[in-house]
């Protein structure tokens, strides 16, 4: 077998992956020289093709290996992988080597990658300064809601709902991410009529309003949603990213014409919800911004999705950062141009939730009420209302108790899910 391990080695711009690796049976490097092996140019013995040519220029180094917390680095040369092409950087670093035997539990914490690979991906379209450019809103977060029930709703009620957040002033309206194409609420007939409602509350509020619909689906469908969307005026897409998968994703993009794309992550919680195994949520985002989607959940660290604020933070930041320094389990990251991508929170969310909210990611946010927005007691409207108070008041730096004596919807909602 070729030796991998050479903790005297310096990483050039290469590739650098870091894992969290519990061997199974043998040493922790052994279980490297295996990893490092199969996600590159081995396998499980010694292969009479194998010559030194390839043995020299492609070999990835293990160059660190942390013993106590079972955490090593392995820097891969960039001609490893196809440039501009996500799913073989995954089926090459993420792949085989989750199902080995000789590990008990592999997680991927992060990915460094450098200049070239960067610069290989087109990243977002229009990013944050384009979001709020289009949104004419400067500074203030923006709100949102998600149409609820999540399914079931026909597209003419479904249309209402949404005009009904609009006119209490969420910015935003989205599907959910089981919404697509479903016998009771056809996506054709839905993106008429709510961009129809969307038209009517921009002309009665004199305010930007957005809708952001589900295209998932495979891959040619997306592209026809997306220009079914464009052409009745709608400026926003929504893929699920995961579900969908990176090479959907990937072609949506590529084919974007002039449509902001927002990532749901459903199914995130499949790879990333156990800490010893799978990958990162920040790695996801990472890859998310890298092949161009310009909003993403990131979770809330307040609301009814695992994830603590630092780590939701964390996520945030690397979405959004010019450039990422090295600190805990998080690599070094310059992303050499590529416009930063929105975080978007979401998930359990009420009005209660927005002073720490806001505390704990700025400004630069999607703030998404689904529930915490329709479950008002007096409805979606009066939902929409209280949200947007409670964003008001954090901003005018007064509390959500005192702003409530004066402003009815927001005490409701307080009343109902507390502060
Ligand atoms: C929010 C939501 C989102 C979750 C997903 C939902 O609704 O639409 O899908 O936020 O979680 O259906 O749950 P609620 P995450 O406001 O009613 O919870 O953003 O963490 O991926
Ligand atoms: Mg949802």
């Amino acid at each position: 077998m070729l030796e991998y391990i050479d903790e005297q080695y310096q990483p050039k711009d290469e590739v650098i992956a870091e894992y969290y690796v519990e061997p199974n049976g043998i040493t922790l490097e052994e279980a490297c020289e295996h990893l490092a092996a199969e996600s590159s140019i081995g396998t499980w013995t010694d292969v009479s093709t194998m010559n030194q040519e390839i043995a020299t220029s492609l070999k990835p180094h293990v160059y660190s290996i942390d013993k106590e917390r079972g955490i090593v680095k392995i820097a891969y040369c960039t001609d490893l992988f196809e440039l501009g092409n996500v799913p073989c950087i995954l089926s090459s670093i993420a792949g085989n080597i989750y199902g080995m035997k000789i590990v008990r539990n592999l997680r991927l914490l992060d990915i460094h990658f450098p200049k070239k690979v960067v610069q290989s991906f087109p990243g977002p379209a229009f990013g944050i300064e384009g979001i709020r450019k289009l949104t004419r809103i400067p500074k203030r977060p923006l709100v949102g809601t998600i149409v609820k029930p999540k399914v079931g709703l026909t597209s003419t009620q479904h249309a209402k709902v949404a005009y009904d957040a609009w006119m209490g002033g969420l910015d935003i309206v989205k599907d959910d991410e089981n919404l697509t194409d479903q016998p009771f609420n056809r996506f054709s007939d839905r993106i008429r009529e709510t961009l129809k409602m969307r038209d009517l509350a921009e002309k009665e509020t004199g305010e930007k309003k957005i809708y952001m619909p589900n295209i998932t689906a495979e891959s040619m469908e997306m592209l026809k949603r997306a220009k079914y969307v464009k052409e009745y005026g709608g400026e926003y897409i929504m893929v699920d990213i995961l579900t969908a998968g990176w090479a959907g994703v990937q072609t949506v993009r590529q084919y974007n014409e002039g449509q902001v794309i927002h990532a749901h992550r459903a199914m995130h919680g499949a790879l990333t919800r156990n800490p010893k195994h799978g990958m990162s949520m920040l790695t996801i985002a990472k890859l998310a911004r890298l092949v161009g989607c310009d909003q993403l959940h990131v979770g809330t660290g307040v609301g009814k999705m695992e994830g603590s604020p630092t780590v939701v933070k964390e996520i945030a930041g690397e979405l959004e950062a010019d450039v990422v320094g090295d600190h805990h389990t998080v690599l070094a990251q310059e992303w050499y141009g590529l416009k930063p991508a929105l975080a978007v929170s979401s998930g359990g969310l009420h009005p209660g939730h927005v002073p720490p909210l806001l505390h704990n990611m700025g400004y630069d946010i999607v703030a998404q009420f689904g529930g915490g927005c329709h479950g008002h007691p007096d409805g979606t409207t009066a939902g929409a209302k209280a949200i947007r108070q409670a964003v008001d008041a954090v901003m005018e730096g007064k509390s959500l108790s005192d702003y409530a004596n004066s402003h009815m919807e927001l005490q409701k909602a307080l009343a109902k899910w507390g502060e």
